[in-house]
């Protein structure tokens, strides 16, 4: 059984029959939980999958770096200022981890920062929402990185092993991060009522757009049937998004605080809550450009590019020096 039949509104997997002996033998591999590596024989649309993912995912902690930063200089005390700049750091080093397991598919970091300066890559649609105060950056680690670990601890067990042994250590750094986000709401419901007053409008803004960070639903998600098959992705957009409303509710209980959807109820039937679909409409516009911040966010990384060239060619005339002396030297 090849592949997995999946209610998605998009491309389908090839039929067993139609595979190339190639393409069977890697079949029989991913069927095995066998983890591909960069020197394996992989179908062509396999490894354009990934560079696609990874790329967006390593655009995604980079760009992710805006919304938190900005609220660096802004922390209330000393000690939340050195949590917020450590887990800043740590986005970074998650775009670089995932860069790096780019590359291993035979794509350059550059080119793949060039597509997304060129608006040929994306990045999360939920990067393209402003942090108005302190009480977002609670939520934004509560619930954006909460939504992020729920999807990449299933990734965990991807089948391409660079993509996957990134997501290993990513999931444990994520899990510092939600939970100094949980703390700050817990500190900001149990303050003032003015406070508590914060928390909850923050939840009202980034719940909804926390719920479109897994994608759209599975009837027009165009890679999952395609993507699950290959063991790329291991779970749906919509059992993961589930997944979240499930551990997330209670979650807000503990905090007093209320998820702004009237229809949340428990199912007992399904064992599961019953909740209202984002309004998609929005995350389409998001995704194409037009979300509160897009704009911001794309002016911010291609300056950031810009004021890095001088950098950039000081370390390619410095390696070239270095090569030079070293020829030099083996030569003598
Ligand atoms: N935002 O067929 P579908 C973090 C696009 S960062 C934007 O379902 P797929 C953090 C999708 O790309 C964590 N675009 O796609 C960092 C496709 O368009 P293209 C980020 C989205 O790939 C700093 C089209 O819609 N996590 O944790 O099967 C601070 C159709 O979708 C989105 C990852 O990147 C979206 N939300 O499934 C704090 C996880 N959703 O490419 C925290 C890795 C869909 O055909 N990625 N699109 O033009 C994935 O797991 C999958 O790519 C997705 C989408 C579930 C996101």
């Amino acid at each position: 059984m090849y592949a997995q039949v999946i209610d998605s509104g998009g491309k389908q997997p090839k039929r067993p029959d139609d595979l190339s002996a190639e393409e069977k033998a890697f079949m029989q591999r991913i069927d095995a939980n066998e983890k591909i590596e960069p020197k394996d024989w992989m179908p062509e649309g396999y490894r354009r999958t990934l560079i696609r993912q990874i790329g967006q995912h390593a655009h995604s902690e980079v760009v992710g770096q805006l919304p938190e930063g900005n609220w660096i200089t802004r922390a209330p005390t000393l000690e939340r200022k050195a949590i917020l700049l450590a887990k800043v750091q740590d986005e970074a080093g998650h775009g670089l981890y995932l860069y790096c397991a780019a590359e291993t598919l035979g794509v350059s970091r550059d080119d793949l920062i060039q597509r997304l300066l060129a608006g040929d890559m994306k990045y999360s649609s939920i990067f393209n929402y402003p942090t108005l105060n302190w009480a977002d950056i609670g939520a934004v680690g509560w619930l954006v990185d909460g939504a992020a670990i729920m999807n990449q601890v299933a990734l965990q067990r991807t089948s391409y092993g660079p993509y996957s042994r990134a997501m290993v250590r990513i999931c444990k750094e994520e899990s510092f991060h939600q939970r100094q986000g949980y703390d700050i709401m817990m500190k900001m419901a149990q303050g003032t009522p003015e406070q508590k007053a914060m928390a909850q409008d923050a939840l009202n803004r980034f719940w909804y757009p926390s719920l479109m960070m897994f994608g759209p639903p599975d009837s027009d998600s165009v890679h999952t049937a395609q993507s699950m098959a290959w063991k790329i992705k291991i779970n749906t957009n919509d059992e993961l998004r589930q997944r979240f409303v499930d551990q997330t509710v209670p979650q807000a209980e503990y905090l007093g605080l209320t998820i702004p959807d009237d229809n949340l109820r428990w199912n007992d039937e399904r064992g599961e809550y019953d909740f209202t679909q984002p309004d998609w409409e929005e995350f389409w516009q998001v995704i194409n450009g037009y979300g509160p911040c897009n704009r911001e966010r794309m002016d911010a990384r291609i300056k950031a590019w810009d004021d890095g060239a001088w950098f950039r060619e000081a370390l390619a005339e410095h390696g070239k020096k270095r090569a030079q002396r070293q020829a030099k030297a083996v030569n003598a």
